[in-house]
């Protein structure tokens, strides 16, 4: 197992749109490990590949208290969502110490494959609702504060710009 790098925003890889996996074999099943190993690490609720520059559509989520209920999505398509929204406080790994509500289905049913390659549906609300939204997001190249307005999303930006530059420089 290893620790992967998280990009952070506005890394331009972000808006990379992930590929389908073609076979869940040992190499999908590596990156799901390291992936898993990654989000306890952070500690985060989500992972999409995406955030450690694999573009294929593979999501790790974990929402329960414990940190022991990891959840495999590879594949992952949104089947329905709820025509009732809410809202939600996210934040997100590749965009760190920044949190703001965002609008959502509140139910979403996913399709996905499992780590045997075998299809399995989900119907849920709640975080795992939130999260899924937020992990397939990512595998489409898009960002939570996208949904914010431009004035926030400009802030964060260079914030995240002036904290990475100092990062450089102390090493
Ligand atoms: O750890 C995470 N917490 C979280 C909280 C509210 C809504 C979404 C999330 S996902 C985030 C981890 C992450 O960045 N996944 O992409
Ligand atoms: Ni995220």
């Amino acid at each position: 197992m290893a620790l992967l790098n998280v990009l952070c925003y506005p890394d331009p890889r972000l808006h990379k749109v992930a590929k389908p996996v073609a076979q869940v074999d040992a190499r999908i099943k590596k990156i799901v490990a390291d992936m898993a190993e990654t989000m306890y690490d952070a500690p985060g609720v989500g992972l999409a590949a995406t955030q450690v520059d694999i573009h294929e559509r593979i999501v790790v989520i974990d929402v329960s208290d414990e940190q022991n209920e990891l959840r495999v999505f590879i594949n992952p398509e949104i089947i329905w969502s709820s025509p009732e929204k809410k809202s939600w406080r996210e934040g997100c790994l590749s965009v760190p110490d920044f949190y703001d509500e965002v609008e959502r289905p509140a139910q979403v049913k996913v399709r996905a494959l499992d780590l045997d390659g075998k299809e399995f549906e989900i119907e849920t609300d709640g975080l795992l609702a939130v999260c899924l939204q937020h992990e397939m997001d990512h595998l489409q190249g898009k960002v939570f504060v996208e949904y914010l307005s431009m004035l926030k999303r400009t802030r964060v930006s260079q914030k995240l710009k002036k904290r990475a530059k100092e990062l450089l420089g102390e090493r």
